[in-house]
């Protein structure tokens, strides 16, 4: 009896820990549960920058550049609608300040533009299209304004205010408003000098502009200002972490800590706030058109694993589209969105997981729940361990397992395992940590009858509501090709089971072309094409093109041989010493070049990224001369390759290569590759 008594006080203290544990889960608003399901949106960056080829524009660039020969809003929508986003989002104002609606408020804008004899509204077009496809609209509006006179000063915050009001009371219901948090400093700010404007930390009145959004539009989701309703997933390459929390502690949100940016990345298991995280990366390197960029619209496999990195991770995708100068989707871009909707749609086709299957669990209780297609219901865990298991009732091929669980009780799977029965025995498949609202394991194809989930460790009983299974057709992505210091060209194949085939002469790479084996040497001037295939199917084209020899190269101070800056890994980077900020470049001989390009380090975390660059040569590494010097705009968001365009061929056998100021106050400059343009 007495024994009877102390269970079922354990129980009783169990179950209201428990209870307790349950209650105090940060929970999602009906609005950030809407807005978690659209799972894919997009971003659309089109302003003054798509006509000065630039990504951060200064403020003072004129009215008169805003020129698009054949704007149609309704296209970049169609694309959005076809490609399955739910929502699109307009960049109303960037940081140079120029309005694509004519604000009442300020002169820099469509208004005075030679588009539509200044009778035009980008906005209104952009809002008339997304009615006219059913998609959500959402904007953006840049709190940093380089052209405004009184930005960093009182006025500003009215005025900000001011064009908030206009854009949320013209035109219609706004999904999402995004407060960019960058405030790069430099601009005219209606003045005739360019310099910089720094702003207290405590400058914007956040309070305002987000009481005007919840007043005007109650529903619309935040983004930025202070992190109220979402939060940015700490980098602009399209991934969450594995591990991702939808929930953040408050404390650390303003944060100067160097982690912040892997904090977003992750969010915190025991965070006390519901700010689910938004994935904003471009389908091309830059946020704006560039022409120069059409080549490195990103390839269908790069952004299958966006997705699968993004969406496959509890975050939500926000994805870029530049439309160009003509104000019009280009069609690489265009194309590669609608072959990757057309393979999402392929990788999840067919789910294995459905009326045929068995499926049994140590809770038995609403089991069907998980299998039955409806967000809304779901089965609850007992116990720690408690596992869902799938017999497929035949033998099948599966290589992607999708989980949800129903976050509206608050996110709470810590560790989840999913074993597959083989020849009579379980074997273990993965072991994983956070679900939250969808998670999707991708894995080398397995052939099984059975497969179970077991929850390990959550913060309170999990609740699951979709189990789905899918055999993706093997996609053949195009090989990637480097060439080190001493010519040695590599070829990579992320295709385990591809054989690849490469041309040097300029050619279409085909199966009668040189099969790959083993890294070859071509120390000139070359184009290397390369492409997989997989029996009969082959994927994209691999292209490289390499200049001038580096063998010869050296960096002065140093006698190493091999250097990371020369090595072709975008990964591997130079750094200079301490205080140095410079590297100096001996070419072993005079050479005739251009311009250059530098890449800064692409590691996540990374040292020394150049903010601006000074570029001096030298006939013999003593006397200088200095040739150009100027910023990289976002470059500490968007490390992607600069190119240093000289205006002039010049020859010279030294090239002296530096920075005033590097990423994150370091004093140093880091490079992953540096080479100049010699055509
Ligand atoms: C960044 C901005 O500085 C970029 O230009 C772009 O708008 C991106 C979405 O956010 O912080």
């Amino acid at each position: 009896m007495k024994l009877r008594l102390i269970l079922l006080m354990a129980l009783l203290v169990n179950w209201q820990a428990g209870a307790i544990a349950q209650n105090k889960l940060p929970k999602p608003t009906e609005e950030q549960m809407e807005w978690q399901k659209f799972e894919t949106i997009a971003f659309i960056h089109f302003s003054i920058n798509t006509f000065t080829d630039m990504e951060w524009g200064y403020g003072n660039e004129s009215p008169e550049l805003f020129n698009p020969s054949d704007l149609d809003c309704r296209q970049w929508v169609k694309i959005c609608k076809d490609a399955g986003m739910e929502g699109v989002i307009l960049t109303a104002k960037h940081h140079d300040g120029f309005c694509l609606w004519p604000s009442a408020y300020t002169e820099y804008s469509v208004k005075n533009s030679p588009w539509k004899n200044g009778q035009g509204d980008v906005v209104r077009e952009f809002a008339d299209a997304c009615q006219e496809y059913g998609l959500k609209m959402g904007l953006y509006l840049s709190p940093w304004d380089c052209n405004h006179p009184d930005y960093g000063k009182p006025g500003y915050n009215e005025y900000f205010k001011n064009q908030l009001t206009e854009l949320l009371t013209n035109y219609g219901d706004i999904f999402e408003i995004w407060f960019d948090g960058a405030n790069g400093g430099r601009g005219y700010y209606g003045t005739d000098s360019l310099h910089n404007r720094s702003i207290s930390k405590d400058y914007y009145d956040w309070q305002g502009f987000i009481g005007l959004v919840r007043e005007l539009q109650p529903n619309c989701i935040v983004h930025g200002g202070g992190l109220p309703d979402i939060r940015w997933v700490g980098n602009e390459e399209g991934h969450a972490a594995k591990t991702h929390w939808s929930t953040l502690r408050p404390n650390d949100q303003f944060s100067k800590d160097k982690s912040f940016p892997a904090q977003l990345n992750e969010g915190h298991e025991d965070g006390s706030r519901w700010l689910p995280s938004e994935t904003d990366v471009s389908v091309r390197p830059g946020w704006y058109y560039h022409a120069a960029e059409d080549h490195q619209v990103k390839s269908l496999p790069r952004l299958m694993d966006i997705y699968y990195e993004s969406v496959g991770r509890n975050s939500l995708l926000l994805l870029n589209l530049s439309p160009d100068k003509r104000g019009l989707i280009h069609p690489i871009d265009s194309l590669r969105l609608l072959q990757w909707k057309r393979q999402l749609d392929q990788d999840f086709k067919e789910d294995l997981v459905n009326s045929k299957c068995q499926f049994s669990s140590n809770n038995k209780k609403k089991l069907k729940k998980a299998f039955d297609n409806n967000y809304d219901s779901y089965w609850q865990a007992a116990g720690e361990d408690s596992y869902l298991e799938i017999d497929f009732r035949k033998s099948l091929t599966l290589n992607r397992l999708l989980l949800q669980e129903y976050i509206p009780e608050g996110q709470r799977v810590k560790a989840f395992r999913v074993d597959y029965l083989e020849d009579g025995s379980w074997k273990e498949l993965a072991r994983e940590t956070t679900i939250g609202y969808k998670r999707i394991l991708r894995f080398l194809p397995i052939t099984t009858q059975k497969l179970r989930i077991t929850f390990e460790e959550s913060l309170a009983p999990a609740m699951i509501t979709k189990v789905s299974a899918y055999n993706a057709p093997i996609l053949l992505a195009e090989p990637t090709i480097r060439r080190d210091q001493q010519g040695m060209v590599s070829i990579h194949s992320p295709e385990k089971f591809g054989e690849v085939f490469y041309t040097t002469d300029g050619s279409a790479p085909s199966r009668q072309s040189e099969p790959y084996t083993e890294p070859f040497l071509n120390d000139g001037k070359v184009t290397v094409k390369a492409i997989v295939y997989s029996g009969d199917n082959h994927g994209e084209v691999g292209e490289q093109m390499f200049g001038l020899s580096k063998k010869q190269w050296t960096v002065v101070g140093t006698d190493a041989t091999k250097l990371p800056l020369f090595d072709g890994k975008p990964y591997t980077s130079w750094v200079s010493a301490n205080n140095v900020k410079e590297v100096v470049v001996d070419f072993g001989e005079a050479i005739a070049f251009s311009g250059l390009t530098y890449l800064p380090d692409q590691a996540r975390w990374s040292r020394g990224i150049a903010l601006n660059y000074q570029i001096s040569i030298s006939e013999d590494g003593e006397n200088w001369t200095e040739l150009a010097s100027g910023d990289f705009s976002n470059i500490r968001n968007n490390p992607i390759t600069q190119t240093i365009d000289l205006g002039k061929k010049v020859t010279s056998r030294f090239l002296k290569f530096a920075t005033r100021a590097a990423a994150d106050g370091q004093r140093v400059l880091g490079i992953a590759e540096l080479d100049v343009i010699s055509k």
